[in-house]
């Protein structure tokens, strides 16, 4: 884990930090820090995150630069294993991981940077394909990871290259998108430091909070196939670990404070399907990043984590000092995950008192009822005209779920069911525009105007809704059961540098209106972050700007892909296996 060294005590210093420029100096982007860490300049210090080097800073469009960058590479291995005694001390059938590790490695670079990730699968029998979830992938759509989409699945026993520049920074994390096998494991955290909207002392890295299942992935997919009531989650690990709720085992998570420091804390929801509230005894948190843009600090007792959402926070260690719960609680509804375990929970501990157990329960956040806050200012504004926005058919995606014979998620009516032997990016390279009904295309071909979506909820679940290769602008969301989305509710919509990421809640019942520039040509998924529903089909493919795809992948990438996909398909059409979801 990468930590900054605390050369000052920010909590004062915190007073006299603006966004300002940087100064020009000597120091270069390939600099070192005290850690040997390559990138920031000398004027990325505790007292003034906000700079990062010279002629870049907080204030950078990072849409349009980007620092120069090293290459990184990084070498990677999925394996399966039976019988695995997980944190919490129970045994699970099985589980499937990177590097033999749970959650797998933390990718960490520098904004700038170029990465290089060959992934070598050596599962028994599943493909895999690795999703970099939240990065724009500018001009570089073919490294999204999206099995049956940008790429046929890494069949067993071969490695497959992922290539990519880091344009934004911040805080996101890597999954697999093959069906839901990131269910059993083929997860981690991705940090990317570049400069931050808040002076603060110590770097505590990536901090995920997700849920866990004794049974695999594979066999909950089946479960929801025939009834889309989600199980309960067996526990929900923190920083992947908790004690079991059984009380048979497993330890707590403790998060070591220095006492009048600010710490940053990077929380990430990489859950399969629940969407949580956190909150610490005694402590407010300080958000300055929503998923991968840095927002204006906002102060809050408790903030709200829907599935694939980041949210970069500081804490102040300013209390007395002691061990602190930090608690995880989900909706009272229900419609947004439950859990075997009653009151999911980490320890807070200031290094200067002893390890304990925290005595202070605290006192409940008020239930979010799964709604996620709009009040996020991001610092590198964007706004559009809404008069440039005509709701109707052409920009309306309704989402629907049919339950018999068996569960599938529908939006604009399809299912999507990808095929794993013939990517959405073969069509595209070959000009032929008969896209089959369960690609569930929906065709974008504006060149770099804002584009508006309406989302509109035809189930009382509430979905976090993701979309790959493009930050998007929540121009707003509606209250719980609000129904359909009208001409009057085109007034209530906020178009100026609303709050933008790339997961947003699409409220129960209700709807969400979103924005993206088209921009970036290529394949991109919109679809609901809940591991079951992706799986039983909620999802549509952007086709964006399909005349300029194919000129944008160099002839290296190309016969890469089309090698990988001679691979897949001479080991799949002869596995004996079938496909059972949507493929994602
Ligand atoms: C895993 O444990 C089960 C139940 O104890 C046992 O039947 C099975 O053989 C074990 N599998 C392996 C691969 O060890
Ligand atoms: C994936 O692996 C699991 C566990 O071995 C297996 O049950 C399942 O059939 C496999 N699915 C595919 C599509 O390969
Ligand atoms: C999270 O776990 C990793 C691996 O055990 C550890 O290095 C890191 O310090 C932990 N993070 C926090 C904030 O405690
Ligand atoms: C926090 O978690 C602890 C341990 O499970 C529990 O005793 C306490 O009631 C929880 N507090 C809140 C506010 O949820
Ligand atoms: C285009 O794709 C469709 C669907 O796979 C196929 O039936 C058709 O033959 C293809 N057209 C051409 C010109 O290759
Ligand atoms: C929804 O599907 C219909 C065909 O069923 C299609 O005509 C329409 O364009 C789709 N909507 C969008 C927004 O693409
Ligand atoms: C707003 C809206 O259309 N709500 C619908 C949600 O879905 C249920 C079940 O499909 C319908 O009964 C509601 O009318
Ligand atoms: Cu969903």
């Amino acid at each position: 884990m990468l930590s900054f060294v605390p050369l000052a005590g920010v909590l004062s210093a915190a007073l006299f930090a603006g966004f300002g420029r940087c100064a020009p100096s000597s120091s270069s982007s390939s600099q070192s820090d005290a850690l040997g860490v390559r990138g920031p300049g000398s004027c990325h210090t505790p007292s003034n995150r906000a700079c990062w080097s010279t002629g870049f800073d907080i204030n950078t469009d990072y849409d349009t630069n980007t620092p120069a960058g090293t290459l990184r590479t990084f070498n990677w291995e999925v394996t399966e294993h039976d019988n695995w005694t997980g944190p919490d001390g129970r045994v699970k059938s099985k589980v499937m991981l990177v590097n033999n590790q749970y959650p797998g490695p933390t990718l960490t670079a520098d904004w700038g940077d170029t990465v290089v990730i060959n992934i070598k699968n050596s599962l028994r029998l599943n493909g895999t394909s690795f999703h970099w979830h939240g990065i724009r992938q500018f001009r570089t759509n073919i490294m999204d990871g999206t099995n049956g989409v940008t790429e046929c699945p890494i069949p067993p026993g071969t490695t497959k290259t992922y290539k990519f520049r880091l344009t934004q920074y911040g805080t996101t994390w890597y999954h697999s998108h093959f069906s839901a096998q990131y269910g059993n494991g083929v997860v981690g955290a991705f940090v990317i430091n570049g400069p931050a909207s808040l002076p603060y002392d110590i770097d505590l890295g990536p901090y995920p909070i997700n849920d866990y299942y004794l049974k695999t992935a594979d066999e909950i997919v089946l479960d929801t196939q025939r009834s889309p009531a989600p199980p309960p989650s067996d526990n929900i690990l923190f920083n992947g670990t908790n004690i079991n709720p059984a009380g048979s085992g497993g330890a707590y998570s403790r998060i070591t404070l220095t006492p009048g420091k600010r710490h940053r804390l990077r929380l990430i929801n990489p859950s399969a399907e629940h969407n949580y509230q956190v909150s610490i005894v005694g402590h407010d948190m300080t958000v300055i990043a929503t998923d991968l843009v840095p927002v204006n600090s906002y102060t809050t007792n408790s903030v709200f984590l829907g599935v694939g959402q980041r949210l970069d926070v500081t804490i102040d260690a300013s209390k007395t000092p002691g061990n602190y719960w930090m608690n995880v609680s989900l909706p009272a509804s229900g419609l947004c995950g439950s859990s075997l375990n009653p009151a999911p929970a980490a320890i807070l501990h200031y290094s200067s008192v002893p390890n304990g157990i925290p005595t202070n329960p605290g006192t409940p956040p008020p239930d979010s009822g799964c709604r996620d806050s709009l009040n996020y200012v991001p610092i590198v504004q964007r706004q559009v005209s809404l008069s440039q926005f005509t709701p109707g058919l052409q920009n309306t995606l309704d989402v629907t779920v049919d339950t018999s014979p068996l569960v599938f998620w529908k939006i604009n009516g399809t299912s999507i069911d990808v095929d794993w032997d013939r990517p959405v990016l073969d069509y595209v390279l070959q000009g032929n525009t008969s896209y089959p009904a369960s690609e569930n295309v929906v065709i974008v071909n504006q060149k770099d105007v804002w584009t508006f979506w309406v989302i509109e909820n035809l189930s009382i679940v509430p979905h976090p809704i993701h979309l790959h290769g493009h930050d998007y602008l929540v121009l707003g969301a509606s209250a719980t059961g609000a129904g359909t989305f009208t001409a009057a509710d085109k007034a209530s919509l906020k178009s100026a540098n609303p709050t933008r990421r790339d997961v947003s809640m699409l409220p129960g019942n209700g709807w969400l209106v979103l924005a993206f520039k088209a921009d970036n040509p290529g394949n991109w998924l919109l679809h609901c972050h809940i591991a079951w529903h992706i799986s039983g089909g909620m999802s549509v493919d952007f086709l964006e700007r399909v005349s300029e795809q194919k000129a944008q992948i160099s002839s290296a990438d190309l016969k890469a892909y089309n090698n990988n996909c001679a691979a897949w398909r001479n080991y799949f059409d002869h596995s004996g296996l079938h496909k059972i979801d949507s493929g994602l």
